[in-house]
């Protein structure tokens, strides 16, 4: 009888297809093509598993660089999968760059331009159409966008930023509490879905959205004891002057500066210590069980110790908050590895692999202390970056095994690339290009050259101001504007890789601004943005 019923199921999900004008992503391999023994895996249709964490820096994950922390598992992925070397966003802040991904489409036509609004989720996304194409779809974890999901069999999403211990998620019942840190927490529901609750013979798209490692980096208490004794390298820009970089004098996102809160960011729990965010580690703390706080106190209370014998000012104090800010992101990266690690090793232990695309990114980059911040939103390289390791099917023949790939792509692109990869036809009016043809090792000579940014939440916490901006491969242009400022910047990403030097008033640099000038019109008129002052 099961049987019986999975031929119907799979049979129905095909006639399904192909009567939406769909070619379902049949795993096809050059080996069907050439007549010879089909691998395993060839003939099913392609799963899809999509990771984003929130707030994790490429410099975090050792296949991008090795100073900070070991990430085997994500190295796993990229050694058996691809690596994009130039993987943007275009708007560095989650709500938006959420939306981006989800529609295929820039902030400023799915609306979602800053946290504060809200996604108009009527709107098509990449998971509604795998859905009405037959996909079982579900999101476990961070959703951020204030409206509901929609286009998802199966959902349960934090609570706006979610909470570290015992995070509440909201499920179309109302809401539920599960006990755990969360990374673990969000990890079990993905695989307890897979395991059981979907249909094993129809394809399925599964959105795992990681809470860490957004602020207040609260680590899980079997990580807590670690890199305690590491001192990790000061960033060559740790105390940049902004000298020519008017925004970037005036943000409010410095490590040094009282915007890393010593209670919530700093964790030093002490009636002496009255900061603004306070409030926000009692809370926070109230969380963890009686033995999960004991193993709290432990390393924590010896931090406090510490820093109250120190007495720090100045550069010495300073640095002493870069340590202690990297020690407790990285402590949340430890285990945002090993859960991956371990959502992996269902995958392929339940034969998953052979036809199933597996995605790493982050809602944007981050900044481990250079400029001297934390936070993101700036088009400056750290934030503007983000992570992206693709894992292909086995199964695939047509598409990489493994390597780099070094072209330009944005978090625009993921939509429309899970689409064509699952055989479903791409909206007309996606922004995003698939990036299908460089997964199968093509350099289409007409690929984007350039980017396209903009960031808008402002007047809002951290104080970054609203600009646009082009990158082309060698420099990148930057318009600051609205309320208290108006300036460009131009930098020399060749000579000037840390982008401290704004040369768009250096004479001889005419004709490279022009150009930039010229590419950012193209951009804003092909995209169809507008500034509103
Ligand atoms: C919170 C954080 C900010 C952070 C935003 C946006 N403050 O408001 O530091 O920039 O989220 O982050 S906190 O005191 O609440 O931690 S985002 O990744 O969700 O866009
Ligand atoms: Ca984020």
């Amino acid at each position: 009888m099961a049987k019986l019923f999975s031929q119907k199921t799979n049979r129905s999900f095909y006639l399904f297809m192909a009567s939406v004008g769909c070619s379902p992503l049949f795993a096809q391999s050059s080996n069907a093509q050439n007549g010879s023994e089909p691998r395993k895996g060839e003939g099913k249709p392609l799963n899809i598993v999509y990771i984003m964490s929130d707030d994790h820096s490429y410099q975090t994950i050792s296949c991008y660089d090795n100073r900070f922390i070991k990430t085997p598992n994500i190295d796993r992925l990229a050694a058996s999968g691809v690596r994009f070397t130039n993987s943007f966003v275009t708007n560095s802040i989650s709500g938006p760059s959420r939306a981006c991904m989800l529609t295929g489409k820039f902030s400023h036509k799915n609306g979602m331009t800053t946290n504060a609004t809200r996604f108009d989720s009527t709107q098509v996304t990449f998971p509604k159409l795998l859905q009405s194409a037959g996909y079982q779809t579900a999101i476990f974890g961070k959703w951020h966008l204030k409206s509901e999901p929609s286009g998802f069999d199966k959902w349960e999403v934090l609570v706006g930023q979610g909470q570290y211990f015992d995070p509440i998620f909201i499920v179309p019942e109302g809401r539920v509490t599960h006990k755990g840190y969360s990374t673990d927490v969000i990890t079990d529901l993905s695989i307890n879905w897979l395991e059981s609750d979907r249909d094993p013979n129809r394809p399925f798209c599964l959105i795992v959205h990681h809470k860490a490692p957004h602020r207040n980096w609260m680590p899980n208490t079997t990580d807590i004891d670690l890199f305690e004794d590491v001192t990790f390298p000061i960033p060559e820009t740790f105390y940049d002057d902004y000298q020519g970089r008017q925004a970037a004098a005036v943000q409010e996102m410095s490590i040094a500066g009282d915007e890393l809160d010593y209670a919530f960011d700093l964790k030093l729990n002490s009636d002496e210590i009255k900061t603004r965010l306070k409030e926000n580690l009692t809370f926070a703390l109230r969380r963890l069980d009686p033995q999960q706080r004991l193993e709290w106190n432990r390393v924590y209370d010896s931090v406090l110790n510490d820093f109250q014998m120190r007495d720090l000012k100045g550069r010495e104090l300073a640095e002493w908050k870069f340590q202690r800010y990297m020690k407790d992101y990285l402590k949340c990266i430890k285990s945002l590895d090993d859960n991956i690690g371990r959502l992996m090793g269902y995958l392929k232990e339940n034969d998953l692999l052979e036809n199933t695309i597996i995605i790493y990114t982050s809602d944007q980059g981050f900044y481990m202390g250079e400029h001297g911040w934390f936070d993101k939103r700036f088009m400056y390289e750290e934030s503007l970056r983000t992570p992206l390791i693709v894992q292909l099917p086995a199964g695939r023949g047509d598409l990489l095994k493994r390597g780099d790939i070094d072209q330009f792509v944005q978090n625009i692109d993921y939509a429309p690339t899970i689409l064509e990869l699952a055989g479903v036809t791409i909206p007309q009016d996606i922004q995003g290009e698939s990036f299908v043809p460089l997964l199968k090792g093509n350099r289409p000579k007409n690929w984007r050259k350039s980017i396209y940014y903009h960031y808008l939440e402002y007047p809002a916490e951290h104080a970054v101001r609203r600009h646009y901006g082009v990158r082309s491969s060698r420099y990148k242009l930057i318009k600051f504007y609205g309320h208290d400022i108006d300036a460009w910047e131009l930098f020399d990403l060749k000579n000037d890789p840390n982008e401290l030097q704004n040369i768009y008033t250096h004479p001889g640099k005419r004709w490279v601004k022009r150009k930039l000038h010229r590419e950012l019109t193209r951009l804003m008129v092909k995209y169809e943005d507008s500034v509103v002052l």
